[in-house]
């Protein structure tokens, strides 16, 4: 009988606290459940495992300079391109990458050019500055199968990128608009020449945006010798290198697709790079 009241009073609990315990987990503001699985890593052509992959929460879009700038405030962190003077920033004209003196997360391509803005994602983070946020914010960053299975829906879709396998351009910020005119042309213009807002561009069926194109992401899983697919041979690495994921606004068709994977070493720092978070499903 007192169990019974006790479960009462739980359920009554959580009905006044407006979340839902009994019917699912609960998914904070800003993350999409994403649900357990088996998942085929890559394409037939460039096939990885199959992996099971554990129900998790993914954060609905990459983690904004706006989101960004309440960590640095509350703890006055420094990230590894304040410290080192500069970073890595693409150059349009000359579709060339240049190390940039003071080129940092508030200032992505230098400070005598534009300031970042609020809404868009977070760049020129190495691994450790996403960590760093990650531990603060009390959440991880998803292994690369976590990533592939989320950008698959969780439902082991076997289509080049999350909406399907025609390369549609509302879906994401791509190459689409910068020296590509024939994309423009043909209406693959999406407005952007570098990064965009958060949530400029459609949600998959998961609820997930920018997991095409926008930045590249940064995942918690290492290049280890022997993988051969997403289009990387990590057998040649002598140093640790981290997976990425999602393409970028510098990734065009090919690039943009799901099974690809790019590797930098985890100090790298990069206008076209950022990340995303993950949490456990408290059970
Ligand atoms: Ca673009």
């Amino acid at each position: 009988m007192v169990s019974r009241f006790a479960f009462f009073f739980l359920t009554l609990t959580a009905v006044f606290a407006g979340q839902t315990y009994i019917s699912g987990p609960f998914i904070p503001e800003g993350m999409a459940y994403i649900p357990s699985g088996i998942t085929k890593i890559g394409e037939d052509f460039d096939s990885g495992p199959r992996v099971h992959v554990r129900e998790f929460l993914l954060d609905s879009h990459p983690v904004t300079v706006g989101d960004f700038k309440k960590f640095a405030s509350a703890t006055g962190y420094a990230t590894l391109a304040e410290v080192r003077g500069g970073a890595m920033v693409y150059e349009d004209e000359t579709d060339t990458w240049k190390f940039v003196e003071n080129a940092n997360w508030l200032w992505p391509r230098g400070p005598d050019r534009e300031r970042a803005i609020s809404s868009h994602p977070v760049t020129q983070v190495s691994w450790f500055d996403a960590e760093k946020y990650a531990s603060w914010a009390g959440k991880r960053l998803p292994t690369e199968f976590e990533w592939e299975h989320a950008a698959r829906n969780g439902e082991n879709s076997r289509k080049k990128y999350s909406w399907g396998d025609n390369f549609l351009g509302y879906f994401g910020n791509y190459r689409g608009n910068t020296r590509h005119r024939k994309y423009l042309d043909s209406g693959r213009g999406d407005g952007y020449h570098y990064t965009s807002p958060v949530d400029a561009f459609t949600a998959t069926s998961r609820g997930l945006l920018d997991m095409t194109g926008n930045v590249l992401e940064w995942t918690a899983s290492n290049c280890t010798p022997g993988r051969s697919y997403g289009g990387l041979d990590c057998n040649r690495n002598s140093e640790i290198r981290k997976i990425l994921k999602g393409g970028s606004f510098l990734c065009e068709r090919e690039e943009c697709r799901i099974a690809k994977s790019h590797s930098f070493p985890p100090e790298s720092v990069y206008f076209h790079v950022g990340f995303r978070l993950a949490k456990d499903i408290d059970q």
